[in-house]
């Protein structure tokens, strides 16, 4: 009975593999990356390790079931459920989800297991298994399977049926964070283009997402206590248009979404610069009591929070507490950085004060490098966004705060930026850090960028879209696609993996897969694109 299935799926497979060929048969293209690289050295972060095992593999179709189990398992069923969604899209399969035990017992299909002994995979890790008989997934956490999962997505085809060919992979990753900024401030975006993004940035692994939810331009996030903030500060953006905000709904939602696929929300509420929203909102936060007209424009520097003023602390309690209860991470983003309208020992007694609040509401700060320069709070996270031009000393305060301890997430604007053109040919972006060119983007290597911060003291690696000059999801795209894929491999992939030359055929590989999904990449001239 069960041969008969699994031989009836196999033609129905090589049927579609047939037709595939012949449509493709009088295709002039020549043979790209696909035709060098086998599936398993396509994958995008590349794992620690993956082989072909030579031998068949499984042929996936109408038959493939996904099996949850055995195991405690609503979540690992919810990782299932969501992985079964990712795939029936493309594929037009029914994939449905069962409990392992059920049926056939461990049969063929899609086999999601935890293995509480396979510590060494840790919170995130997995391995994968493909025989005849189907794709096993073992991982220590759901997390795992959940990334596992998405290795599987890009070993079957684009689209359709098909086989996964026969082999192994044993995943994790090189850091814990993993990140994405977007600037929904500068430019305001509805919660679906975030989730849009949240699902882009899941299938490579990507883990964090960072939103700058307040700028001089515009406040974006609904907040009880102060509701000018949102409802008069929120109504502006760069340009002049409506500007907008998200509820706390829409928020939950967001950081529900995200959840699911194992993405934590860091949300951003910059200060004590970058405030002209929020003193445009209420006066009394204002050193003179007046309250500035909204701003449009894109400088930055020009606006501070009343450091000497007891109501400015008042103000970010309420803030931070509020979101701290909106967000489940360990989280809160407090900005930091181009406080030029701050004198520096305002800005240090500030910080100071800022930072007992995130601690007071259990959250971990985050902040801009620039709090290396005044007393980051134990544990505090600094993230580094300096160039290769940035002085040394600038550096040197961020070393010195990863010697005593503070974890250090790297997004050199010269490289992670997706804000960056390009190129002089870029029509969206900015320049003050240089081109960008994808193979730059991709060409460091996060535990040596910056001298006295040992690998051991980088958290991470996150690649920041700041959108004064990006107003549509185009533009957003064509900014991430494809420099966000490499800051994804240096944070997901062993450094011995990290090569331009193998890494470009890679990338390669991705585009029909970024197509498929409509995604506006930039078909940069330096890779071999499909
Ligand atoms: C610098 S990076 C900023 C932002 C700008 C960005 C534009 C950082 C912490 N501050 O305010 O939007 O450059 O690239």
């Amino acid at each position: 009975m069960r041969a008969t299935r699994r031989t009836l799926a196999a033609l129905l497979v090589l049927a579609a593999a047939v037709s595939c060929t012949a449509a493709h048969g009088d295709d002039a293209e020549p043979p790209h990356a696909s035709a060098v690289l086998t599936p398993y050295e396509r994958l995008l972060p590349a794992p620690v390790s993956a082989r072909a095992s030579g031998g068949a593999g499984y042929a996936f179709g109408p038959g493939t079931v996904i099996r949850t189990g055995p195991g405690p398992g609503e979540e690992v069923r919810r990782v299932g459920e969501l992985l079964a969604e990712q795939l029936r899209g493309p594929s037009g399969l029914p994939l449905p989800v069962v409990d392992g035990e059920e049926g056939s017992g461990d049969g063929d299909g899609i086999r999601l297991r935890l293995d509480a002994r396979a510590r060494e995979l840790g919170a995130e890790g997995y391995r994968l298994r493909t025989t005849p008989s189907g794709v096993t997934l073992t991982a220590h956490a759901p997390a795992g399977l959940f990334r596992g999962g998405q290795t599987l997505r890009q070993l079957l085809p684009v689209r359709g049926a098909g086989e996964v060919p026969g082999g192994d992979v044993t995943d994790t990753p090189r850091f814990a964070y993993r990140g994405a900024m977007v600037d929904i401030a500068r430019h305001h975006f509805p919660v679906d283009q975030v989730k849009r993004y949240v699902d882009q940035l899941a299938q490579y692994k990507i883990n964090t997402l960072h939103v700058h939810l307040t700028d001089d331009q515009g406040w974006r996030i609904a907040v009880d206590s102060w509701p000018r903030l949102a409802a008069y500060g929120g109504a502006s953006e760069v340009g002049g248009g409506p500007g907008g905000h998200w509820t706390k709904d829409e928020y939950r939602d967001l950081v529900a979404y995200a959840a699911r696929r194992y993405v934590d929300v860091v949300p951003e509420i910059d200060m004590p610069g970058h405030v002209n929203a929020a003193l445009a909102s209420y006066a009394e936060l204002n050193c003179d009591g007046k309250a500035p007209e909204r701003y449009t424009g894109i400088k930055v520097g020009f606006s501070s929070l009343c450091v000497g003023e007891e109501r400015t602390y008042e103000f970010i309690d309420d803030v931070l507490g509020e979101l701290a209860a909106l967000t489940p991470g360990r989280y809160l983003h407090i900005g930091g950085d181009e406080a030029h309208s701050t004198p520096a020992a305002d800005y240090a007694a500030f910080m100071d004060r800022a930072q007992a609040v995130v601690a007071k509401h259990g959250k971990t700060v985050v902040a801009w490098h620039q709090l290396a320069n005044a007393r980051p709070a134990p544990g505090a996270v600094v993230q580094y966004w300096g160039t290769d031009k940035t002085a040394a000393a600038e550096k040197a305060a961020v070393a010195t705060a990863a010697r005593s301890g503070h974890p250090v997430i790297l997004s050199p604007a010269d490289r992670a930026y997706l804000d960056m053109k390009y190129d002089k040919a870029t029509k969206p972006g900015l320049a003050w850090a240089g081109y960008v060119p994808v193979q730059r983007s991709y060409s460091w290597n996060p535990g040596t960028h910056l001298p006295d911060v040992p690998e051991s003291a980088v958290l991470g690696v996150e690649a920041p879209l700041w959108t004064e000059t990006i107003a549509t999801r185009a533009d957003w795209e064509l900014m991430a696609f494809p420099r966000l894929l490499g800051i994804a491999e240096l944070g997901w992939s062993p450094s011995a993996s990290l090569a331009w030359p193998a890494y470009r055929l890679r990338l390669a590989t991705q585009s029909p897969r970024l197509t498929a999904q409509g995604t506006a990449y930039y078909r940069a001239p330096e890779v071999p694109w499909e």
